[in-house]
C-alpha cells in the first residue's frame, strides 16, 4: 500500500509572509515514500524538529537552542494572522513555519506529513491555570485532547498500527507535562514516582496527556517522553504569570507609572527556574537511547512573598508600600507548595540548572526596566493580569 501522503507529495510552500527560505519546498518525501533521486545528491540531513507552541515562552527558547545545536527547526502556528509570529520572527531568523491547530486533527496530520520531523516537541497548551476554570472545556480540548491529536498525527504519518510497531528512524515525541499534575502533593520533594492529585482543569488535562504519552509508548513502541517541568520563567514569560507580573509591576512602580501591584495568594510556594535552562532538558530526553519521563526543577522552593520581596528590593523598593492582596486573584483550589527532586535528570541526562532564583528575579526586573524605557516596546503582548 502507498504510505499516506506519497500520492500528494509535491513539496508544498510554507505559509505566506514567512521568511524567504521558509517558502522552499521540503526536500524529503513523506515518511515511507521512496526517496527522490534529488535526495542522493544532498549533504547528510540535519535533524529536523517540529515545535508546537513555538510562539510561547518555551517555544522561543527551544527553537533557539535547537538551531544552535544544528537542527532544522519548524514551528506550528495557529490562526489566520497570528500576531505573535511577528514577535517570533524578530527573535529567530531561522525558524520555518507551518500552519496547524491542536483542535484540528487534519491540520496536524498535514503538518507532520509536510515537515517530516525527526522530533516533535508538543509545547502548545492553554497554560494559564486560572483560565482553565473559566474555559474548562477548551482547556480539556487543547491541553488534554490536543496531545492525543499530535500523537495520532505522528502515528498515522508513520504508518504505525497495533500490528506494526515503529523501527529505527521513528519520530521522537516530547510532551510538556507539568508539576501541576502533583497538585495537592502526596510527598515532598516530588519525583517521577510521586502520585498525581491535580487541582485545576489544567492539571487534569496535563495528567491525561502524560498518561497518554506513556500509553503510546507502551502500546505502539513509540519513542515518547514526558518532561515533568516545574515553573520556569524568563523575561519572555507571559505577563499573566506571577513572576512576570511582579517584575513588570516593580518596573512600572520604579518609573513612577504606577503605585500599586495587586496580587493573590502570597503564601504559595514554587520551585522556580530559568526557561533557557529547561529547554536543554527537553532535547536531552529525546537524545537518549530509551524513552523515559523526567522531573525537571531546581530542588529549591520559594514563596510568592519571597519572590515579591526580592524583586522589589532589587529595584530599591519596599514591597509592603505597594503590594495589595486582591481576592480576585485567589484560585478556587490552590497548589500550596511544589518542590522538585531532579536527581534522575541529573544522573541520566547530565542536566543541571545554571541560573538560580536570585539571578532569575534580578534578570527579569532589569529586563522590564529596560523594556519600559525603550520607545515603541510593549510589555503586554497577552491579555495582561486582569482578574480572572
Ligand atoms: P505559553 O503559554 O507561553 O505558550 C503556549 C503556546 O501554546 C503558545 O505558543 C500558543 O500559541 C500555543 N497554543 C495555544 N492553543 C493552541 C492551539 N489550539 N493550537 C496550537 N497552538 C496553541 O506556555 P509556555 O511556553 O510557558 O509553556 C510551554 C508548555 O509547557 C505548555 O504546554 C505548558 O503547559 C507547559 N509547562 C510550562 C511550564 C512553565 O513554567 N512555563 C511548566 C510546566 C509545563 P498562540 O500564540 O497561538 O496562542
Ligand atoms: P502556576 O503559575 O499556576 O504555578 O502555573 P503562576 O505564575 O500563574 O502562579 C504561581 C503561584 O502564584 C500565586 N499567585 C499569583 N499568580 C498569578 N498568576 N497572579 C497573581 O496575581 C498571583 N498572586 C499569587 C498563584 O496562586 C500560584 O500559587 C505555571 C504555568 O506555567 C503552568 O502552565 C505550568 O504547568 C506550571 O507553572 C508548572
Amino acid at each position: 500500500m502507498t504510505p499516506l501522503g506519497c500520492e500528494h507529495y509535491q513539496g508544498y510552500g510554507a505559509i505566506p509572509g514567512a521568511p524567504a527560505h521558509a517558502r522552499v519546498a521540503s526536500p524529503r518525501p513523506p515518511l515511507g515514500c521512496p526517496a527522490r533521486p534529488l535526495a542522493l545528491k544532498e549533504a547528510p540531513l540535519r535533524r529536523r524538529a517540529l515545535i508546537t507552541g513555538i510562539t510561547g515562552q518555551d517555544g522561543s527558547y527551544l527553537a533557539e537552542h535547537l538551531v544552535a545545536e544544528g537542527y532544522e527547526v519548524w514551528g506550528l502556528v495557529r490562526g489566520q494572522a497570528n500576531p505573535r509570529v511577528r514577535h517570533l520572527r524578530q527573535l529567530l531568523g531561522e525558524v520555518q513555519l507551518v500552519r496547524g491547530d491542536l483542535l484540528d486533527q487534519g491540520s496536524l496530520i498535514s503538518a507532520v506529513e509536510r515537515v517530516q520531523p525527526d522530533e516533535v516537541y508538543n509545547l502548545a497548551a492553554i497554560s494559564y491555570v486560572p483560565m482553565s476554570w473559566q474555559q474548562a472545556e477548551l482547556t480539556g480540548e487543547v491541553t488534554g485532547l490536543g496531545v492525543l491529536r499530535v500523537l495520532e498525527a505522528i502515528r498515522v504519518c508513520s504508518g504505525i498500527s497495533s500490528s506494526r510497531t515503529p523501527g529505527r528512524g521513528q519520530i521522537r515525541f516530547y510532551q510538556a507535562s507539568s508539576s501541576e499534575m502533583f497538585g495537592q502533593v502526596r510527598e515532598s520533594p516530588q519525583t517521577e514516582r510521586t502520585a498525581f492529585h491535580p487541582r485545576s482543569p489544567y492539571g487534569v488535562g496535563k495528567v491525561y496527556g502524560h498518561f497518554l504519552t506513556q500509553n503510546y509508548r507502551e502500546s505502539y513502541g513509540m519513542f515518547a517522553c514526558s518532561g515533568i517541568l516545574f515553573n520556569h520563567e524568563s523575561p519572555r514569560r507571559g505577563t499573566e504569570f506571577v513572576t512576570r507580573k511582579v517584575s513588570l509591576g516593580v518596573a512600572k512602580i520604579k518609573r513612577g507609572d504606577e503605585r500599586q501591584l495587586r496580587l493573590g495568594n502570597l503564601g504559595a510556594s514554587r520551585d522556580w527556574g530559568f526557561a533557557g535552562d529547561y529547554v536543554r532538558a527537553m532535547q536531552l530526553m529525546l537524545a537518549r537511547d530509551e524513552p523515559a519521563d523526567y522531573v525537571i526543577g531546581t530542588g529549591v522552593t520559594h514563596s510568592v512573598e519571597e519572590l515579591v520581596d526580592l524583586a522589589f528590593r532589587s529595584a530599591g523598593l519596599n514591597w509592603r508600600d505597594h503590594v495589595v492582596t486582591d481576592a480576585a486573584f485567589i484560585r478556587p483550589a490552590e497548589v500550596d507548595r511544589l518542590c522538585a527532586d531532579p536527581a534522575l535528570a541529573r544522573e541520566e541526562l547530565g542536566w543541571e540548572p545554571k541560573i538560580g532564583f536570585e539571578e532569575l528575579v534580578a534578570m527579569m526586573v532589569e529586563s522590564d526596566l529596560e523594556l519600559l524605557s525603550t520607545p515603541g516596546q510593549h510589555a503586554e503582548d497577552s491579555l495582561g493580569p486582569d482578574p480572572w
